[in-house]
């Protein structure tokens, strides 16, 4: 691991974490089906329990921290359970400030969940850095940051809001949740981030086959204590969805760059249809925090939002009517995927501050060819 992490991206992407293996010297990680290990004597083996460690999960989680620039990466069966581990760092009396948009299952678990346990959380715009500064209150003990958001993609400068905490005297942990971005496009520990999350669901997976968590970081007494959480609490993947992970990874930075390609494509044609009142895309010159995504990050991803003119009800048609865009939640998958977040993966935060407009569309463009999703659409807006 140590002459290799000094490689480029794309190197490392297909090499970190993943030496021949030294059974049988497979090039592939093998997926290692097994519950337990035969220890030779009592206590001495490199792995006895299949929740507790597993080679196909080390493969994976040496992998995404040398992706990320971390020390140390953990897996998980889901994103939500790496986002649950993360919060249980968190006692009865501690705060969060989030994201005043967030994946609906995140904003879930804070207020439905973490708050039964005595943990509040509040959200706050966190582009704006002077609200960001107002909100940290003196229980503050983590700034959860998605950036991009979802669905709004509001982006967030983590370099200046962790030089912000910075400033703060009692010890605040930023998080940041890079399932938008990916590491190919943002490295938020770069950044001053302490702890990164992913729902690898997503990009990392990038086929739409495996449901996973990952999360990464530097600070070894931290990545103790997640570490025994991951083994205690045991929301751990199996050996076949990490080998499904690591090949995803493979190809991520080839992948990252045809959806960025082919979203700033349709961006662009989306802004010019007189059907659509507004669009939402960070690689746009219109899009509020532009400047800052340029310079956070190296291109601006798969993801676009737009509202309709007409309203829910128009969403709902363009939303059912496409063909090549499949009407799915997730997203970061090849193939294109189009839904309303109102009526679908963001039905959570109905009736709360975070309501997303109703006659807004969420597409996940995926790496098809842009000129075939572009029709796609064009027919679907009709
Ligand atoms: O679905 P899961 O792997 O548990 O990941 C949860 C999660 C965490 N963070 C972000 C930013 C996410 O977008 C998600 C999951 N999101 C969807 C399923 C969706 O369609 O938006």
């Amino acid at each position: 691991m140590h002459t290799i992490r000094r490689m480029n991206f794309e190197t490392l992407a297909i090499h970190a974490g993943q030496p021949p293996d030294p059974a049988y010297g497979a090039v592939m990680t093998p997926i290692y089906q097994t519950s337990t290990y035969a220890q030779k004597k009592m206590g001495e083996a490199a792995y006895d329990y299949a929740r507790t460690a597993n080679p196909t999960r080390t493969a994976l989680q040496d992998c995404i921290a040398a992706l990320e620039g971390g020390k140390h990466g953990l897996a998980f069966a889901s994103g939500m359970a790496a986002i649950d581990c993360v919060l249980r760092l968190l006692k009865p009396g501690d705060h969060v400030l989030a994201s005043n948009d967030v994946y609906g299952g995140t904003y879930r678990i804070f207020k439905r969940v973490y708050e039964d346990y005595g943990v509040q959380a509040s959200f706050v715009e966190m582009s704006d850095l002077d609200a960001v500064r107002a909100a940290i209150q003196p229980n503050t003990r983590m700034i959860w940051i998605e950036t991009p958001t979802n669905p709004l993609l509001k982006v967030a400068d983590i370099a200046a809001i962790a030089r912000l905490r910075d400033g703060v005297s009692r010890p605040v942990q930023i998080v940041v949740d890079n399932t938008f971005a990916s590491p190919y496009l943002q490295k938020p520990l770069r950044l001053g981030a302490d702890i990164v999350v992913h729902s690898a669901t997503k990009y990392l997976g990038g086929h739409s086959d495996v449901v996973n968590g990952l999360i990464i970081l530097n600070d070894d007494a931290t990545f103790a204590r997640l570490k025994f959480l991951q083994n205690a609490v045991g929301a751990v993947p199996g050996p076949f969805d990490c080998f499904l992970v690591l090949r995803g990874i493979k190809t991520l930075h080839v992948r990252m760059e045809r959806h960025s390609a082919n979203a700033m494509k349709i961006a662009t044609w989306l802004q010019g249809h007189p059907k659509v009142a507004q669009v939402i895309y960070p690689g746009l010159p219109s899009h509020p925090q532009h400047e800052i995504a340029k310079r956070q990050m190296c291109a601006f991803g798969g993801m676009i939002s737009f509202i309709v003119k007409g309203g829910p009800e128009e969403a709902r048609r363009v939303a059912e009517g496409t063909k090549l865009f499949a009407l799915a939640e997730s997203l970061g998958g090849v193939e294109s995927l189009i839904e309303v977040p109102a009526a679908m993966t963001h039905m959570s935060v109905a009736n709360s501050p975070l309501e997303v407009n109703p006659a807004l569309i969420r597409l996940s463009v995926g790496i098809e060819h842009a000129d075939d999703l572009i029709a796609d659409l064009k027919q679907a807006l009709g």
